[in-house]
């Protein structure tokens, strides 16, 4: 069974003016597009096939680069686009605020710590919020299309939100201006995806 891109849960110029449509279009139907065709073609006509996403992933070391870098694609832009939302912004409640406030004092001083971890990410990576083994919450960068869930990981952990610092994900609006793309992020945040992956991550 072939993986599938999934569709966007809001229209493409639904995050105006934070993320423009154009932007939208070309990284969700092309950029996404490709990392899952990629890896449909990497897998062909192995085991493989017959995994999920998450299960590759694990156990990324034991795979090609292809798979590595378009699974990772495709599972890191499917969390991305379900963490973002045209409602949100605002705070986090319940749960994970109260996590997010013994973890890091504030939620300011998190999106702070993200910020930071995407601006200082050189060349194309992810910036992350991870549940770690222990159960607390950590921020953490990865290079490429790798994640915290990855067997090869750096820093492992349950991504539970996820920053796209490939200059694809803002050059058409912000140019060379990553940190001004970080700042704007914030206000299409879904932080009600982010407690229901935080509440999943911590079972
Ligand atoms: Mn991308």
């Amino acid at each position: 069974m072939a993986f599938e891109l999934p569709a966007l849960p809001y229209a493409t110029d639904a995050l105006e003016p934070h993320i423009d449509k154009l932007t939208m279009e070309i990284h969700h139907g092309k950029h996404h597009q490709a990392y899952v065709d990629n890896l449909n073609k990497a897998i062909a006509g192995t085991e493989a096939e017959n995994l999920k996403i998450e299960d590759i992933i694990q156990n990324i070391s034991k795979y090609p680069a292809a798979v590595r870098n378009n699974g990772g694609g495709h599972f890191n832009h499917s969390l991305f686009w379900s963490i973002l939302s045209p409602n949100g912004g605002g705070q986090p409640s319940g749960e994970l605020a109260s996590a997010i406030n013994e973890a890091f004092g504030s939620v300011d001083e998190l999106k702070k710590k993200v910020s930071e971890a995407g601006a200082t990410r050189f060349g194309s990576g992810w910036a992350w919020l991870i549940v770690g083994a222990d159960g607390k919450l950590q921020v953490s960068s990865t290079p490429n299309q790798d994640n915290p869930l990855m067997d090869v990981a750096e820093v492992k952990g349950t991504p539970i939100l996820g920053i796209d610092v490939w200059e694809h994900a803002y050059y058409l609006k912000y140019q060379n201006k990553r940190p001004a793309y970080l700042e704007a992020i914030w206000n299409v945040i879904n932080w009600d995806a982010v407690a229901d992956r935080y509440q999943k991550a911590r079972k």
